[in-house]
Order: C-alpha cells, then sequence, then structure tokens
C-alpha cells in the first residue's frame, strides 16, 4: 500500500501537551512540513513564545530559542542579523504577540526584519486560563469579560494583519485557518510563501493563523471549529493581504 502519511522530520516523536482539538499541533506539524519540504531542516531556527506553545522547542527538531513574553520579534532580529543564511521563525499567541510584544512585532516589521512570524490568533490567553485579548471578539465571554467584551469599556479586537499590511517593511502578510482540511493546505502553502519570501531575502513575513482553543472556549473540539468559522472569519477575512511587489499585489488565499 503507499505512503499517504508520516511524520515530518522536522517534528520530533514526542506526544504534544495540546489539550484535545486544539489547532496548535496542526500548526507545528504544517511548519515541520514545509520545513522539509524546503529542506531547510539544517537550518531552521525557532523562537519560542510564552502561552500554550511555551514547549514549542520541545517539538520542532531545529534548533530553538525559548523569548521572554512578547520579545520572540527582538530575539528573532538578533538570530537572523547574525546568521542571514538562517530559516527563522518565531511562533507566537496573540496575547504574546498583539499585547505584551505589540512594539516588538510593530518595529521588526517596519525595520523590515527578514525572519517570519507565525502568529496563533485563538481570540484568547489561553495558557494562563481565558482572559481576554487584544484579539478576542466583541461580545465574546472570557474570564476577564464575564459579559462579553464590551467596545465602550474594552475596545475594538485589533486586527493585526491589516495593521502590519501597511508598513513599508513588511513583504508578505496572510491571514489563514485551520478549521477543516481546505483550510489547512491553504494554511501550508502561506507558511510556504512566507518562508520563501524570507529565503529570498525579500523582507519580513507574518502567517497569523485563526486556531480554536476548545478548552478555554467551552466548547467540544468540533463546536470550537465551527465557532471559529462562524464568529472569527467574518471578523478577520482570510487571505493575503501583501506579496512581494514583483508578485504583483494581494490575492485570496
Ligand atoms: C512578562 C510576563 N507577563 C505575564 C506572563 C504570564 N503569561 C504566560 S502565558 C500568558 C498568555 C499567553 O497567551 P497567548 O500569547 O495568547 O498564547 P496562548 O496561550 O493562547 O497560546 C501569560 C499572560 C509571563 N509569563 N510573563
Ligand atoms: S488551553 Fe487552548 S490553546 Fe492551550 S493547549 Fe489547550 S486548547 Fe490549546
Amino acid at each position: 500500500m503507499p505512503k499517504v502519511f508520516s511524520r515530518p522530520k522536522s517534528l520530533k516523536d514526542i506526544p504534544f501537551h495540546y489539550c484535545p482539538g486544539c489547532t496548535h499541533g496542526i500548526v507545528h506539524r504544517l511548519v515541520a512540513e514545509v520545513i522539509d519540504e524546503m529542506e531547510c531542516f539544517d537550518k531552521a531556527i525557532a523562537v519560542a513564545p510564552v502561552g500554550c506553545a511555551v514547549f514549542a522547542y520541545d517539538y520542532f527538531d531545529c534548533d530553538a530559542f525559548q523569548a521572554a513574553h512578547g520579545r520572540a520579534p527582538a530575539v528573532a532580529t538578533g538570530i537572523k542579523r547574525v546568521l542571514p543564511d538562517r530559516l527563522v521563525f518565531t511562533y507566537q499567541g496573540d496575547g504574546d504577540l498583539a499585547a505584551i510584544g505589540t512594539g516588538e512585532v510593530v518595529h521588526a516589521a517596519a525595520r523590515g526584519e527578514n525572519f517570519t512570524v507565525i502568529f496563533i490568533n485563538n481570540a484568547i490567553y489561553a495558557m494562563t486560563g481565558g482572559q481576554m485579548a487584544p484579539t478576542t471578539l466583541l461580545g465574546q465571554k472570557t474570564t476577564t469579560t464575564p459579559y462579553g467584551r464590551d467596545r465602550q469599556v474594552n475596545g475594538c479586537p485589533v486586527r493585526m494583519c491589516e495593521m502590519l499590511a501597511v508598513l513599508d517593511g513588511t513583504a508578505y502578510v496572510a491571514r489563514v485557518s485551520v478549521h477543516n482540511p481546505a483550510n489547512v493546505n491553504k494554511a501550508k502553502k502561506a507558511i510556504r510563501r512566507a518562508f520563501e519570501v524570507q529565503m529570498a531575502g525579500l523582507g519580513f513575513s507574518i502567517v497569523e493563523v485563526l486556531s480554536a482553543c476548545p478548552t478555554n472556549w467551552g466548547l467540544s473540539p468540533l463546536e470550537a471549529l465551527q465557532w471559529l468559522e462562524q464568529n472569527m472569519i467574518p471578523y478577520y477575512p482570510l487571505g493575503e493581504f501583501k506579496v512581494p511587489a514583483e508578485e504583483g499585489g494581494g490575492q485570496n488565499v
């Protein structure tokens, strides 16, 4: 029988600590598959976040660095400047990237630092028990917004891709989702494109991945994927917001 699937070489053969139905595992696999396919196994350097993916360095079978909360883009900047031929990527949640690390990511993008950010948007601070994140939707209940996020009190959710795409330093900006197989495939294409943009030396690239947190959303894994599709995608539209100029502008993925 032909073999149709196997563990990517760039992913260690150990079980994830993630909750059942968590999409962090899917995204890890996609990143590892792309590293394998681009034959960057010996070149990849991951920068792990603070958050549920804090142990990412235990899963990716490549060199890795653990950054303080939000500081992954600053750490990646240093690594990539010293080792410009490496494939450097950060892997960050929305609390990490869009709250405590806002300054780091905005300025790394504005400087056009030549690394890739994999941005996991699950609309919540997951690891610490489900507090409101900058990406929490209006009306969404969290432990710190028990009656739902209120625009007057809590402000509006931040669309990071739209914000970063207008900066001159960004080369590739895309938002994808992993709520069904077709979108998982599109997510992989976007991650590959971001890595290719980096390896071509074109500048800062980011792929935002709409992700599910069944545990803190209080939903079953299946319900969480449906909630993501029905509630997150209308506010966070999928697509490529910026591609390198020579590729002729944005298009939907
Ligand atoms: C400076 C600092 N402040 C707060 C924390 C506590 N902390 C650890 S993980 C986390 C939330 C991470 O949420 P997110 O980045 O959205 O990742 P997720 O857990 O959702 O994957 C926080 C606030 C910390 N470790 N360091
Ligand atoms: S708490 Fe949420 S984001 Fe964290 S591992 Fe569990 S399901 Fe995933």
